[in-house]
């Protein structure tokens, strides 16, 4: 029996949606994999992560999911929507040239496993309309998609609390619990269940003083929130606080510091009613990130913190000019 390693992008909703959705279509289309062992592995864009190539093992049918492309050869499935996917000199061309029909990449697509779904239809004949929602929330997820700013930091619906869950707490021994229930269970019932119920309640407890301690750091500089949060290390994650606490802002710029790396989180308001006139994930690139047109990141090593506030101030700056 061959054994599956799914490398999936670690740890939000729509890595873990597109392994469970990735799982569903190998078993059910695939020969022989219908009843395959499966792990789950959680890549992360941490500086001095090693090149998603090297995550890889032989032997193993292994795939990328919602991650850079590697041209390593025991690559054999790869799906992806971020613009900053072909980071290794040379990986691009390698994936133009590839010739399987397994290697997969579109930059417009608001979230990975909407584009696997489509795709397995598309390409494959293959549907699960059992995930039709999880589908929905994952490309409302990750394209932050929401209606209102509300929604947006609200978990009342069970998918923002499964993605809350996954975000905060997931590692691969929690996803290798959760990525096989995503693509079977109904997401109300996951997220009722014991994987996720207690380990929400203290994530919503965080958030809430998160949403304070933001109030307090946050300043508007022209069209810009900006937050600089590295005078204590940052327990929690809040992606649009931001917008919440400055609704006329058009971007917001948040900087903050984990034992492991400073990061800057860099994103376009989703409600602005402003054209947006930056790309993100270009300006990101500049620092040694990337990301999305709408949102990007910076990571650096934590010793880097005066580099990450000179970076801040100059995301600021480029963001208040004409593009
Ligand atoms: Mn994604």
């Amino acid at each position: 029996m061959t054994d599956v390693l799914i490398a999936h992008h670690g740890y939000c909703f729509d890595g873990a949606c597109s392994a469970a959705l990735f799982t569903r279509f190998l078993r059910e289309t695939q020969p022989g994999l219908g009843d395959a062992r499966v792990e789950y592995r959680g890549l992360l864009y941490d500086p001095g992560a090693p090149p998603p190539g090297e995550r890889l093992e032989k032997g193993r049918l292994n795939a990328i999911l919602d991650y850079r492309y590697s041209t390593s050869e025991l690559l054999t499935w790869y799906f992806d929507h971020h613009v900053s996917a072909f980071q290794e000199p040379g990986s691009e061309a390698h994936f133009r040239a590839d010739t399987t029909g397994r290697k997969h990449h579109d930059g417009a697509y608001g979230s990975c496993t909407k584009l696997l779904a489509d795709l397995g239809r598309e390409r494959f004949g293959w549907t699960a309309p059992d995930l039709d929602e999880l589908v929905r929330w994952a490309d409302i997820i990750d394209a932050a998609r929401f209606p209102d700013v509300e929604t947006a930091n609200s978990f009342e619906h069970p998918a923002m609390a499964v993605s809350a869950v996954i975000q905060e707490q997931g590692d691969d021994a929690l996803l290798g619990q959760l990525i096989p229930l995503l693509g079977t269970e109904p997401l109300e019932a996951l997220a009722r269940g014991p994987l996720v119920a207690p380990r929400l309640k203290p994530i919503v407890a965080r958030h809430a003083a998160l949403t304070e301690r933001m109030a307090r750091a946050g300043e508007q500089r022209g069209d810009v929130a900006l937050f600089d949060l590295t005078e204590h290390p940052l327990d929690t994650v809040g992606k649009f606080v931001s917008y919440a606490l400055f609704p006329t802002a058009q971007y917001s710029v948040v900087l903050s510091r984990t034992p492991r790396r400073v990061k800057l989180s860099v994103g376009f308001n989703p409600w602005s009613r402003h054209p947006r006139r930056h790309n993100i994930a270009a300006l990101c690139e500049r620092y040694g990130g990337g990301g999305h047109p709408v949102v990007g990141a910076v990571s650096l090593p934590p010793q880097e913190l005066p580099r990450g506030k000179a970076i801040l101030a100059e995301v600021v700056e480029a963001l208040n000019a004409a593009p």
